[in-house]
């Protein structure tokens, strides 16, 4: 933590980054950062950029409009970069080449994570937000109400509203902490997750309608075309939340939900509800995560996927 303060004290340039398809915990964490670096350093430019737009159930937090894309970047010469919530640096999209070879900083909670940084926070705990809280009170950075009510959409998101195994008495500690300084816990719930659009109902309808179980292994797949996609006049941010929705079944110990990408790469999404370690199956495809949460890009069929997803479990 004092290198982390002595790094930021030097530097007068900062970006602070998240990953592509950014969640509540990536936009909570990165914002509450932006929010007290800035109310902190009135002095120094710091800029939180992402990739891609935050999505819309995501978007009320105040101070989201202050969040950059990288084509509102006009002079990129930065001196340090935070990362946020990013198991890997290609986990930022394009945004990394705004970075280059500088000082990084990697706060992250995804025990795939290679520490990549030149100081490293990477804790197995519920969310980065949670580990942000605790970084801004070591930078003696009073948590505003706008700040806290970031932390703890990030921690809704994360341990999908204090459902997940993620979830510590420390976890609770901190949501009471925000709570107290004013945020309203039924509201973010509220706004969060009961916002979803009607192509995002038809998404749900149709997985639940078409979802295939494989009983000896007591897994629940579905596979999503980018053709039925479009047919139901869905964005893939109509999928989120699928690979849950298929674990809520009485047999699965495991879910797997894939959704094409219009370049024909297969993007998987795979759920543990007792003892079966995903990140790894996760890794035989090049991605990673949590042991109960983890996901992965590839180029093969789905047909390979879940041969491979199958033999493997
Ligand atoms: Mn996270």
């Amino acid at each position: 933590m004092k290198e982390i303060k002595e790094k930021i004290d030097q530097s007068n340039n900062i970006i602070i980054v998240g990953h592509v398809n950014p969640d509540g915990d990536t936009v909570g964490a990165g914002l509450a950062l932006l929010l007290g670096l800035e109310k902190k350093y009135p002095e120094k430019r710091i800029d939180f950029v992402l990739q891609d737009d935050v999505p819309k159930n995501i978007a009320f937090l105040k101070g989201c409009d202050r969040i950059k894309k990288i084509e509102d970047v006009i002079n990129p010469n930065y001196d340090l970069a935070i990362f946020v919530d990013s198991a890997t640096i290609e986990r930022v999209g394009k945004v990394a080449k705004l970075i280059g070879d500088i000082f990084k900083i990697n706060i992250d909670h995804h025990i795939s994570n290679p520490k990549y940084g030149d100081i490293n926070i990477v804790k197995d705990i519920s969310s980065t937000s949670e580990i942000m809280y605790s970084i801004l009170k070591d930078l003696d950075i009073e948590i505003t109400l706008e700040m806290g009510e970031a932390i703890y959409l990030g921690l809704v998101n994360d341990t999908g509203n204090f459902a997940h195994s993620n979830v510590t008495d420390k976890t609770f500690l901190v949501a009471s902490e925000l709570m107290r300084i004013g945020v309203n816990n039924n509201k973010i719930v509220n706004d969060f997750f009961k916002t979803k659009s009607y192509e995002r109902m038809k998404v749900l309808g149709k997985a639940l309608s078409e979802m295939v179980f494989v009983e000896e292994k007591k897994l629940m797949y579905f596979y999503l075309s980018f053709e039925a996609l479009k047919n139901l006049n869905a964005i893939k941010d109509d999928t989120e939340g699928i690979v849950e929705e298929l674990i809520n079944y009485s047999g699965s110990e495991v879910s797997l939900f894939l959704r094409e990408e219009e370049s024909g790469k297969i993007k998987g999404s795979l759920r543990s509800k007792h003892n079966i370690d995903v990140n790894k199956i996760a890794g035989i495809f090049g991605g990673g995560g949590h042991i109960k949460a983890a996901g992965f890009t590839t180029e093969l069929s789905s047909e390979e996927i879940i041969k491979k997803v199958v033999e493997n479990l």
